[in-house]
């Protein structure tokens, strides 16, 4: 399914890139939780993490090489929270596969 990140990846919408390449895009949140809080997509439309197939295993883990690297460069050296929210139950607004990357503060646990 398309979505807004569709277009974010295709430009047509302004995003703050913090890292492209050709298998995903890293990007701040519109509405960040945290003093630091961006999103990592696959620019493969993938719905969700419950819609992964056999084939995206690779693109997955660029997806989190690329959380790793921009953390560190955005200086999350005491720590992050890394989340995937999953369709209904697990909060998903967007249907493009994305894990928010967030910190730079203490965060608290559970999440609602
Ligand atoms: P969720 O689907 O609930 O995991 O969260 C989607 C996130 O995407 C939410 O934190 C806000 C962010 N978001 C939605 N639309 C845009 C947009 O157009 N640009 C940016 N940068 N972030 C967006």
């Amino acid at each position: 399914m398309s979505s807004i990140f569709s277009k974010i990846i295709r430009k047509e919408i302004p995003a703050d890139i913090l890292h492209e390449d050709d298998v995903c895009l890293a990007f701040r949140d519109i509405n960040p939780q945290a003093p630091v809080h961006f999103l990592v997509i696959p620019k493969k439309e993938i719905s969700s993490l419950a819609d992964l197939e056999k084939d995206d295993e690779l693109v997955v883990g660029r997806c989190l090489l690329v959380a790793s690297k921009v953390a560190a460069e955005e200086g999350l050296h005491n720590g992050y929270r890394l989340i995937a929210n999953t369709l209904g139950d697990g909060g998903q607004e967007v249907p493009h596969l994305h894990f928010h990357i967030m910190g730079g503060r203490k965060l608290t646990w559970p999440p609602g």
